[in-house]
């Protein structure tokens, strides 16, 4: 035993923390802290199509600045976009996940500084309205 250890336990229950927040948000697609184009033409967008199928499934919109706006991702590959990430000069501020793939939001995710999970906020139902709603505070 070490004087270590106190501070790996408290790196698991970090992690335990981030893996319940995963759970909620299946897969892969919890937050995206960097934007994959961060910078672009001002005012303008850029498409792509990751897997080479012949289907867009990223687009990231720029503000009049080049930094990145908006982003949008077909995590499935079925032709729609699912995931957004919203941004304010350059940093992330929210993220709209659609984990059911149906075209209707149902997880909201806002974040603080583009990295601390804010407000947390999920649809059970479908009905497009939060059932759940977590706010871990911050400013
Ligand atoms: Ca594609
Ligand atoms: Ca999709």
């Amino acid at each position: 035993m070490t004087k270590a250890i106190p501070l790996v336990l408290l790196c698991l229950l970090a992690a335990c923390g981030l893996s319940a927040l995963d759970k909620a948000a299946p897969g892969s697609m919890a937050a995206a802290p960097t934007p994959l184009l961060p910078r672009g033409a001002p005012n303008g967008s850029v498409e792509l199509d990751r897997n080479g199928d012949g289907v867009v499934d990223y687009r990231v919109y720029y503000d009049a600045r080049g930094k990145v706006a908006r982003e949008e991702l077909d995590f499935n590959f079925d032709g729609k976009m699912d995931t957004f990430y919203y941004y304010k000069d350059g940093v992330l501020q929210r993220e709209e996940l659609d984990t059911r793939f149906n075209g209707q939001i149902d997880i909201w995710v806002y974040l603080l500084e583009g990295t601390y999970v804010q407000r947390y906020e999920r649809d059970l139902d479908g009905d497009g309205k939060p059932d759940i709603v977590r706010d871990f505070g911050g400013k």
